[in-house]
């Protein structure tokens, strides 16, 4: 049966004192086993998984990285590489007490060329950083996501994140144009291209987006930034229902169009409650947060007021919003981007992140409700709807195994039932691992296990994530 719980240990070595000696020559003060410092960063950011290492490794290089794989390959120690711990499917803490690689201090910038706009940096960099750095130069990252405080880039492309505005710029599977990995023998696998064309042969790099660092060590990253958009609007509005509305929208914005992003009320309702925030609007059932970004403000504008107009009129809108200014726009984008904050305040939270048709999708936050009742606390709509990705989120006051017990695998098969995918954005990581065949074949998920025991035979390299207990 299907489980997110931990498989038993694997038979890998355990670090005794001469391994930490062989750490500590290499990383002079990089090499952390005090208790307190390893506390953070061996729970997931949910605290919902914990693990028990005794060592954390702060490399800053590329040459340090292979030198520790390789010894660990060596050794048979297992490694959970690890950026800015903001992973939702406990992927990024160890299981046990696998090694934890942090790229904490690999946050150099490397070249950036604004004719191009190719950016090249280490794999730590925190994308708000990188944003910032960006900004001044009159570009932005291609992705932006509520953890960008903390999480970094090395982390979002091992964990392919979409984001708030993969409707404008695309996925990172078409925006990462190289990669440096460490594979888990030590050896540097430079794709580090800066082309936007380029076919020789296959595409690597596609190997290790999304993989969860399950097949190897991201180390630096480039990637296309688009020019920083002159005129950015944010319209915040309330409705009865969002699929009629989203379809004007395409129609009517087209090109300028940046984000069509999602809440239902009772998120509303957790961002008043535990954060204090307030609703800028009356009470809707759903709200949306539509984004413009373009070069010449007074078409926007015509754009956009032209939109809200006809939305209004024909009552598709009920109330709206609409920020030009900087601050109101970030006050306006908290109510979408803090949504996660306020769950984690309500309790124990059961996440969901499903795609399936933009006019299917909140039937499943629906049909939830009508079937755990009273048992759930709070069951939750919002996400990148205009992508076809609902973030499906179930709280109760503490950990409820009857709770769920009903909504799993249920949630899974309503999913599978209609073509979805159990995990749109997040990964599967040691949480969704098994519940992999409800989107995936047997022959797929046969050749990723043959994948990862060419690139990691030992298999080293985040052990019990990803990959289903019966492949590896
Ligand atoms: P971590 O959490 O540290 O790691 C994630 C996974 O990548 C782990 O499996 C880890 O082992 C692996 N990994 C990390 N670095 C490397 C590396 N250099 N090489 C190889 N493997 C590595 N996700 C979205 O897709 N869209 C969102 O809108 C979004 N919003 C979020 C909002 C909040 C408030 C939070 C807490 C999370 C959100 N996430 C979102 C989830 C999360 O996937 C992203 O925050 C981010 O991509 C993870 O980056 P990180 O550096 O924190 O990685
Ligand atoms: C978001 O879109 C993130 O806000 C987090 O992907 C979703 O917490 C979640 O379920
Ligand atoms: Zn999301």
């Amino acid at each position: 049966e299907a489980s997110s719980a931990a498989p038993p240990r694997r038979p890998f070595s355990q670090v005794t004192p001469a391994d930490l000696d062989f750490f500590r020559q290499l990383l002079p003060g990089r090499a952390i086993t005090d208790p307190d410092v390893l506390e953070s960063s061996n729970v997931d950011w949910l605290k919902s998984v914990k693990g028990n290492s005794e060592v954390l490794l702060r490399p800053k290089t590329t040459d340090e990285v292979s030198r520790i794989l390789s010894y660990c390959n060596q050794r048979n120690l297992a490694v959970s590489p690890q950026g800015g711990n903001t992973g939702l499917v406990g992927g990024s803490v160890p299981v046990f007490d696998e090694i934890i690689l942090s790229t904490a201090l690999m946050n150099q910038i490397l070249t950036f060329d604004s004719i191009s706009g190719i950016l090249t940096c280490q794999a730590g960099c925190v994308l708000e950083s990188l944003s910032q750095y960006l900004e001044e130069q009159d570009f932005i990252m291609p992705l932006d996501l509520g953890a960008k405080g903390s999480c970094h880039i090395g982390g979002n492309v091992s964990t392919n994140a979409g984001g708030l505005r993969l409707l404008r710029y695309g996925s990172l599977r078409g925006t990462v144009l190289g990669l440096e990995v460490v594979l888990a023998d030590g050896r540097v696998l430079n794709c580090l291209a800066t082309l936007r064309k380029d076919n020789t042969g296959y595409d690597l790099k596609q190997l290790f987006i999304g993989s969860e660092g399950t097949l190897g060590v991201i180390t630096a990253v480039s990637i296309l930034c688009p020019r920083k958009p002159k005129s950015v609007n944010v319209a915040f509005l309330g409705m009865l229902q969002y699929f009629l509305t989203f379809q004007a929208c395409r129609g009517m914005l087209g090109e300028i169009l940046s984000a069509f992003e999602f809440l239902d009320a009772s998120c509303m309702n957790l961002l008043e409650k535990h954060l204090k925030l307030t609703n800028p609007i009356t009470e809707s059932p759903f709200y949306i947060v539509i984004e413009t970004a373009g070069s010449n403000a007074a078409h926007d504008e015509e754009k956009l007021h032209n939109f809200l107009e006809k939305v209004m009129t024909s009552s598709l809108v009920t109330d709206g919003t609409v920020a030009t200014e900087e601050a109101k726009i970030k006050a306006l984008w908290s109510m979408r981007e803090r949504i996660t904050e306020a769950l984690r305040h309500d309790g124990y939270t059961y996440k969901y992140d499903i795609s399936l048709s933009v006019e299917k999708i909140y039937d499943l936050v629906t049909h939830m409700r009508e079937r755990l009742g009273d048992r759930a606390q709070n069951v939750v709509g919002y996400g990148h709807i205009g992508d076809g990705n609902l973030h499906l989120n179930i709280t109760s006051p503490s950990k409820d195994p009857a709770l769920l017990a009903a909504i799993e695998p249920y949630v899974y098969e309503w999913t599978s039932q209609y073509q979805g995918s159990i995990s749109a954005e997040h990964g599967l990581g040691l949480k969704k691992r098994n519940y992999i065949y409800y989107s995936k074949t047997p022959e797929a998920v046969t050749l990723m296990g043959n994948i990862k025991a060419m690139l990691d035979p030992k298999g080293i390299l985040n052990p019990y994530k990803t990959l289903p207990d019966d492949i590896c």
